[in-house]
């Protein structure tokens, strides 16, 4: 039997609802009440932010930072949660205004690199070996604003630079291509891998992978997971949906495509995820109408859709597809999916 799946999430996938166009419509939810819930919802790991961690990081001495952070993973260890990542959150500073690693101001880059090596030291005291770099801004909305190969050599920098922090950490980039940005450097899993194979160390870079993400680039989310897996680098996903190209939705696994969220759990059993030591996260938001007492009921419902579509796969009728494949009967195929996906 395969390993049981390890499922996580972030704090901010339990929000007061706030969109570009309105304010908040449910109450903020206190940092310890998404540890209970992440606890309820039968969650074992948390992804955080590195000012998630530690609030006041950036008025803080490092060593207080770690301080704070090694406190942090006790009050997870009492609630028998542990950390997956940690991710410098750069998009959120004034600092970070025009991206951070290739902001076309020399202060804000060597800030970025500095808060993102805080960051380092985040994961290492709260407990995990994980970086999550999802390059938020950097990119452009005027294309002619920036230098794209000056881009990737300091992104490349920002890499070496938290490889260098720690011989034991690792980081993995979470590419997406567009929002906030129009374009961004790092748009998709082949990118994210090829900057990884140019670092210090590759085997210390990997990919996290976001269903959104790469359906906004036009791009099939299981086949990213693949691509990914079959390099051995694979190292987180978040799972959600994705209605077309709009903006980001992190709708619920499985609301907008059914059988892409399928192939997605199919490639994941195929490669033994599980087994591999991966969590899966879902990087998904409650609807802004969604009453404040089941604010986490996106969260519950992408997990149990996910555990749906595992017994799904584990039942699909494996020797028939192959009979369809060596016959080149797609059609055939395209049936047996489709009545598997609508059996009872
Ligand atoms: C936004 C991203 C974001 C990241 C998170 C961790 O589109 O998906 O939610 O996953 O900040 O870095
Ligand atoms: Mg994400």
């Amino acid at each position: 039997m395969p390993a049981d799946y390890r499922f996580s999430l972030g704090p901010w996938n339990i929000h007061p609802g706030a969109d570009p166009f309105g304010p908040p419509v449910r109450p903020p939810v206190s940092f310890d009440d998404v540890l209970t819930a992440a606890v309820d919802l039968g969650f074992s790991g948390i992804q955080l932010h590195d000012d998630d961690a530690v609030p006041n990081l950036e008025n803080l001495p490092p060593a207080a930072v770690v301080r704070e952070a090694a406190e942090l993973r006790k009050r997870l260890d009492d609630h028998g949660l542990v950390a997956e990542f940690v991710a410098p959150r750069l998009w959120e500073h004034a600092h970070g205004i025009d991206g951070g690693y290739t902001s076309n101001c020399p202060k804000a880059r060597t800030w970025a690199i500095e808060r993102s090596k805080r960051a380092v030291d985040v994961a290492l005291a709260v407990g995990c070996d994980l970086i999550v770099m999802w390059p938020a801004r950097e990119g452009t909305a005027v294309r002619e604003s920036k230098n794209p190969i000056e881009a990737a050599r300091q992104m490349l920098e920002a890499i070496d630079a938290m490889l260098a922090v720690a011989p034991n950490v690792r980081i993995a980039i979470e590419p997406k291509p567009n929002e906030p940005v129009d374009h961004a450097f790092v748009p998709t899993i082949g990118h994210a891998l090829a900057l990884g194979a140019r670092s210090s160390d590759p085997a210390r870079v990997g990919v996290l992978i976001e269903s959104a993400h790469a359906i906004l680039a036009g791009l099939d989310p299981s086949d990213e997971m693949g691509f990914a897996l079959a390099a051995g680098k694979l190292w987180s996903v978040h799972l959600n949906d994705q209605n077309g190209l709009k903006f980001d939705q992190d709708k619920v696994f499985g609301a907008a495509n059914l059988r892409g969220a399928f192939d997605q759990v199919r490639v994941l059993e195929a490669a033994g995820y599980a087994d591999l030591g991966g969590f899966v996260g879902f990087d998904v938001k409650a609807q802004r109408t969604q009453r404040a007492g089941a604010a986490t009921a996106h969260l519950a419902t992408s997990k149990r859709i996910f555990q749906m579509l595992v017994a799904k796969v584990r039942s699909f009728p494996e020797r028939t597809a192959n009979e369809c494949i060596a016959n080149r009967d797609y059609e055939a195929l395209e049936r047996l999916v489709l009545e598997h996906l609508l059996a009872g």
